[in-house]
């Protein structure tokens, strides 16, 4: 009878572990989830990406939404900037080295914003389309 007893208690025991396990991976599931709909948040605020050409910016006009940034990103062989044409009052990058990458841009305002690379002149540029969605 004893010996039931004690047989009853490792059941009892087995199915005490089991749920704790059950709980642990219930709670890193919940955990796992939460993380991966944050990922899914960043991706949606992620900045629209414009390159620097060897003269020219691509695409030459890009549409962000208002409230979005930009990013360029030089993948020529100098350096270039994004300076908005009112002397880089209302954006300025600054200068981008070959390989590197502006820190993002918000738009806050909607409008179209023309600009230009301050080494290369007016015959690099290029538009911002600012639109409300
Ligand atoms: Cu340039």
């Amino acid at each position: 009878m004893s010996l039931r007893m004690s047989e009853t208690e490792v059941v009892m025991s087995r199915v005490c572990q089991l749920s704790v396990f059950l709980a642990f991976i219930f709670a890193v599931s919940v955990a796992w989830s939460a993380e991966e709909s944050d990922g899914t948040k960043q991706s949606d605020a992620k900045p629209t990406s414009v390159d620097m050409k060897s003269i020219s910016y691509d695409p030459k006009s890009v549409e962000v939404p208002v409230g979005g940034s930009i990013v360029w990103t030089n993948k020529a062989f100098t350096n270039h900037t994004a300076t908005s044409e009112d002397d880089g009052k209302i954006f300025d990058t600054g200068e981008i080295k070959p390989g590197e990458t502006s820190r993002p841009v918000t738009f806050d305002k909607e409008g179209e914003f023309n600009y230009h690379c301050k080494i290369h002149g007016k015959t690099m540029n290029g538009t911002v389309v600012v639109k409300t969605r």
